[in-house]
């Protein structure tokens, strides 16, 4: 039996409200790949609609884990950063890209940092421009609309999009340097949501839509992520794991709003990995 790869997940721990590591883990996991975890900040619950959350920020831990993995001689096939602690931290993903990347290794780069038109509010200009730096080194970018915007320095636009908006910002993201692009948000027409795929090696663009379900759900952009990485260290291409990645996704927001649960809370993906586990054929 060979090993199993193993993905690095560099995400905050938000104790209550899923998303960032407590989605990573689970999914990836159950996938097949083992997770290794190194935690930005932990948060008593994410900062999307709670306040008063308590903010225990690990900028200061990360060199030191990184020196100790690399003394153990760790590798990863895969490095996944989501959600940043602090400014501080782009310098400290990029050391350890630096000392774990090798010709193999995935760097997939999840811009977390706005939605909706808006920065995040603990967020400022000046991390949009870390975020840019880092994502010149990505392999893969799965930036929403407005992370996307941000990223290239255009105003943000509320939807529905025309194929020719969302292939100019595909291809100006490219031009910052990661070769692949997952777009998501996308939509050409009210009542639909998915995303747009950019593989800039061959050129080709593709678009995966499905029925959007109202809400603002939180977690969905972490799950999605951790799906989709599952299906690319599972050997799908880019635009199979992205539609296994949002069937999942949406298969979990449908269970939640059944349910009727706190849209902060997060989705109900658990109750759907067995159908993630058949897309990938595991299962
Ligand atoms: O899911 C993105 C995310 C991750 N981590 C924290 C967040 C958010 C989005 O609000 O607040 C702490």
């Amino acid at each position: 039996m060979k090993r199993l790869k193993r993905v690095v997940a560099i995400h905050d721990l938000s104790c209550f409200g899923k998303c960032s590591l407590t989605v990573a883990l689970p999914i990836i996991s159950a996938a097949g790949i083992e997770v290794t975890v190194l935690p930005t900040a932990v948060l008593s619950t994410h900062t999307g609609g709670f306040k008063n959350f308590v903010y225990r920020d690990l900028t200061r831990d990360i060199a030191p884990i990184t020196i100790h993995w690399k003394s153990l001689n760790i590798d990863f096939n895969a490095i996944y950063t989501g959600f940043l602690g602090s400014f501080e931290q782009f310098d400290l993903v990029t050391k350890f890209f630096k000392t774990f990347k090798t010709d193999t290794t995935i760097i997939l780069v999840d811009p977390v940092m706005a939605d909706n038109g808006e920065l995040y509010k603990i967020f400022n200009i000046e991390f949009v421009n870390g975020m840019r730096q880092l994502c010149k080194l990505a392999d893969i970018i799965i930036p929403n609309i407005t992370e996307a915007t941000l990223l290239i320095g255009e105003k943000y636009k509320p939807g529905p999009y025309t194929k020719k908006y969302i292939e100019n910002i595909l291809i100006s993201l490219s031009k910052l340097g990661p070769k692949k692009i997952v777009l998501t948000g996308v939509f050409l027409k009210n009542g639909e949501i998915g995303a747009a795929t950019y593989d800039s090696t061959n050129d080709e663009i593709g678009y995966i839509l499905e029925n959007q379900i109202y809400g603002n759900f939180h977690g969905t952009g972490d799950v999605f992520g951790s799906a989709l990485l599952a299906g690319l260290l599972n050997n799908f291409n880019l635009d199979i794991s992205t539609s296994i990645a949002i069937r999942f996704t949406v298969t979990a927001i449908k269970k939640t709003a059944l349910a009727k649960t706190d849209m902060r809370f997060g989705v109900n993906f658990e109750q759907s990995i067995p159908g993630l586990l058949k897309d990938l054929k595991l299962a």
